[in-house]
C-alpha cells in the first residue's frame, strides 16, 4: 500500500510520523474519513471544506490549497489501484517540543491512507441495529466543539467501549441537557408520521456529509425533513430509525435500549433512503 505523507508516496512501512508529533502527543490535529465509490469520491469538495473549517477553528493554518489535497487524495487512490474503498485524511500540527503550545510546532504534516472499511456486518444492513444509550455524554459544545473533526476521538471510544458492554455496534450519545447528540460514528434520523427528523448539529452533533445527503434525498423523494430536539423517548416511539455516516453509509436501527421501533424491522421510507442513498453515491463525485 502507498501512503501520501508530507507531498511523497512511500510504502506503508515507511510511512511513519515522529513520537514528537502534536497529533499523537496531544490529538492535536484534525481529519476526515471519505469514500470511494467506483472511481468516484463522494463530495470530496465538502469534506474538503469541513477539513478547512476543523483546521481554522483550532487556528491550524494549512499551508496547502483545496486542489492540492484534492489532487493528492485523488492520487492516493490512483497509486493503490482502488475503484472502491475509504479514504482517511489526516492533517496533524506536526513535531514540535514538549509541551501543549502548538506553536512550538512550525509546520503541520498530512497524510492520506485509501483502503477498505467495513464498519457493520453486511447482514445489518438488512435486518438493522439494536442500539443503546449509553452513560457518556457528548463532549460539551462549550468546551469543545463536536462539530471540530479532531484527533481527539475518545469521547465516542469509550461510547463504544460502553456500547460493546452492552452487546451492541453502535451506541447513542445524549448531550450534557439529556438530549440525543448522534452515534460515536454516525449521525441519527428518526421518521414520525411520515417526517424524517434529526437532532441539530447546535445539540452536539458532527455535521455529517451523509447526514448532508439524506437533505437532498428527501427533497428528491418529496419526503419532509427538519432538524428537532430529540429525546430517547422520541426515538421509542418513532416508526423508523436510522445512522448515516460515511463508513456506516445509511444503516436501519430497528432497536433501542430494548424497545422495538416501529414494526422492529428496517422501515419503508428508510429502505427508500438507503436506495437512494445507494444510487447518488455511484453518480455524485469526483472522478478519479
Ligand atoms: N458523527 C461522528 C462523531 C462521526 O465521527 C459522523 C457523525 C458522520 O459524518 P459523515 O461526514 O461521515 O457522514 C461521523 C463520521 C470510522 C469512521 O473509522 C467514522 C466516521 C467516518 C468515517 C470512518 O469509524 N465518522
Amino acid at each position: 500500500m502507498k501512503i501520501y505523507l508530507d507531498g511523497k508516496f512511500v510504502d506503508q512501512a515507511d510511512a511513519k510520523i515522529s513520537v514528537f508529533d502534536h497529533g499523537l502527543l496531544y490529538g492535536d490535529g484534525v481529519f476526515e474519513g471519505i469514500r470511494l465509490y467506483g472511481g468516484n469520491v463522494f463530495r470530496l469538495d465538502e469534506h474538503l471544506e469541513r477539513l478547512e473549517y476543523s483546521a481554522k477553528a483550532i487556528l491550524l493554518s494549512m499551508p496547502w490549497s483545496r486542489k492540492e489535497i484534492s489532487d493528492a487524495t485523488c492520487e492516493t487512490c490512483r497509486q493503490n489501484g482502488l475503484q472502491d474503498g475509504y479514504i482517511r485524511l489526516v492533517v496533524t500540527r506536526g513535531v514540535g517540543d514538549l509541551g501543549l503550545s502548538p506553536w512550538l510546532c512550525p509546520k503541520p504534516s498530512i497524510f492520506i491512507i485509501a483502503n477498505k472499511i467495513a464498519l457493520y456486518p453486511p447482514e445489518t444492513y438488512t435486518t438493522g441495529l439494536s442500539i443503546v444509550t449509553v452513560p457518556t455524554r457528548r463532549v460539551n459544545s462549550a468546551a469543545f466543539s463536536p462539530a471540530i473533526k479532531s484527533l481527539n476521538y475518545l469521547n465516542n471510544i469509550l461510547a463504544k467501549i460502553e456500547a460493546k458492554q452492552f452487546g451492541a455496534l453502535e451506541a447513542i450519545l445524549l448531550n450534557d441537557q439529556g438530549y440525543v447528540a448522534e452515534c460515536t460514528g454516525d449521525n441519527i434520523f428518526i421518521i414520525h408520521k411520515g417526517e424524517i427528523i434529526t437532532p441539530a448539529a447546535s445539540q452536539g452533533a458532527l455535521k455529517g456529509i451523509t447526514r448532508s445527503a439524506i437533505f437532498d434525498i428527501a427533497q428528491e423523494l418529496k419526503l419532509p425533513i427538519r432538524e428537532a430536539d430529540m429525546t430517547r423517548y422520541d426515538v421509542f416511539n418513532a416508526d423508523e430509525a436510522f445512522l448515516t455516516g460515511t463508513a456506516a453509509e445509511v444503516i436501519p436501527v430497528v432497536k433501542l435500549d430494548g424497545r422495538e421501533i416501529g414494526t422492529g424491522k428496517p422501515g419503508k421510507i428508510t429502505q427508500r433512503v438507503l436506495e437512494s442513498f445507494r444510487r447518488r453515491v455511484l453518480t455524485e463525485g469526483t472522478r478519479i
